[in-house]
């Protein structure tokens, strides 16, 4: 059994994996580490930093028996260990897989990994960039085995050098599925400002065409789209942020028609404004045309001041 001291093998030097490295050594533990390109400047870095880069796939996982894999897709990890697994390479390791996935990505490496030797699965989500890893705000969602064994592993304590270690429960496919339920609202977000930029670079597009035309009225639009964010969008959102906990909690207490002052027949017209003024403006709202659809559904079925909490309703098949 690891303990607190054991050395670690880590798989994976990217962005994440570089960042996973510097904290484990920070954290006075023996490190080997393998990336696939041993040219990636991050080697270098970690090697410096006082890890062992351990060429050889092989005689990397066989260096200890706890195994962390931080690489872009599960489909790396079976690359690798699928030439080797007719050993027992992976007799009795503690495998600790904080790689980006699915629920079922998670419970099928568990299965797999333990068909071929492996004691113990854990599969994680890191829910910071690199740069906060092992910061105050730094937590790694767990799920897998129970949480006896990821305190007796080591593996909680590992996982504390990285961010605070949040256990999700015993099936491995939980800690992905809340990694990527949080992902899913930082990528819609990304999508919804991607359409407004596009937007505001036809305005800003507009207002210097006007101006070059009029110059009597000339404008000047120094800033771009950076100043545009600057000075109204992100305002804009950070104060809608706190309507995130308003919607969860019309969710918990059965609460959706609370629309919060935002009746849902207003924003279904606004949602439709905003395709018209799209398409009329040539900017691509694809991703605005689902949404608006199920809040033509909410309004249909719950009636124009209901809220926004129903569409929630809609989205769980
Ligand atoms: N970076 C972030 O902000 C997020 C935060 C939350 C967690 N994610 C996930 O972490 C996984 C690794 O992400 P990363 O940031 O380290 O990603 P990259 O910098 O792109 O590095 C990718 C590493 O994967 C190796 N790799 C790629 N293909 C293979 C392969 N076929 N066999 C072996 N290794 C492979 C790659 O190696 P190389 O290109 O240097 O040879 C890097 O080590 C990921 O799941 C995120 O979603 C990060």
């Amino acid at each position: 059994m690891a303990s607190e001291t054991s050395g670690i093998t880590l798989v994976g030097l990217g962005n994440m994996g570089a960042a996973l490295a510097h904290a484990f050594l920070k954290s006075g533990r023996a490190l080997t580490v393998w990336n696939r390109t041993s040219s990636r400047p991050s080697v270098a870095e970690v090697i410096k930093a006082g890890a062992l880069y351990e060429p050889d796939f092989a005689k990397a996982i066989s260096a200890n028996t706890i195994i962390v894999f931080c690489v872009l897709e599960y489909k790396n990890i079976y690359q690798g260990l699928e030439p080797l697994v007719t050993s027992d390479i992976l007799k009795d390791k503690v495998i600790v897989n904080l790689t980006n996935g699915t629920p079922k990505d998670a419970r099928d490496a568990d299965k797999w990994l333990k068909d071929r030797g492996a004691s113990s699965y854990f599969d994680g989500g890191i829910m910071v960039t690199p740069q906060n890893v092992g910061t105050p705000t730094s937590v790694v969602l767990i799920s897998g085995e129970d949480e006896e064994l990821l305190e007796s592993s080591g593996v909680k304590g590992l996982l504390s050098t990285i961010g605070f270690p949040d256990y999700k429960g015993e099936d491995a496919g939980i800690a992905a599925g809340y990694d990527i339920a949080l992902l899913s609202g930082m990528f819609g977000m990304f999508i919804g400002s991607l359409t407004a930029l596009a937007m505001i670079q036809k305005q800003l597009d507009r207002t210097k065409k006007t101006a070059g035309a009029n110059k009597a009225k000339e404008i000047t639009t120094t800033g771009g789209l950076t100043e545009v964010v600057t000075t109204y969008f992100n305002p804009l959102l950070t104060a809608l942020i706190p309507h995130n906990e308003l919607l969860a909690a019309a969710i918990d207490n059965n609460d959706q028609d609370n629309n919060h002052g935002n009746p849902m027949e207003m924003m279904r017209i606004a949602m439709h404004n905003i395709i018209r003024g799209c398409e009329e403006e040539g900017v691509d709202a694809e991703n605005l045309r689902h949404f608006a659809g199920l809040a033509d559904q909410v309004v249909r079925l719950h009636g124009p001041d209901s809220g926004l909490a129903w569409v929630h309703s809609l989205l769980l098949k």
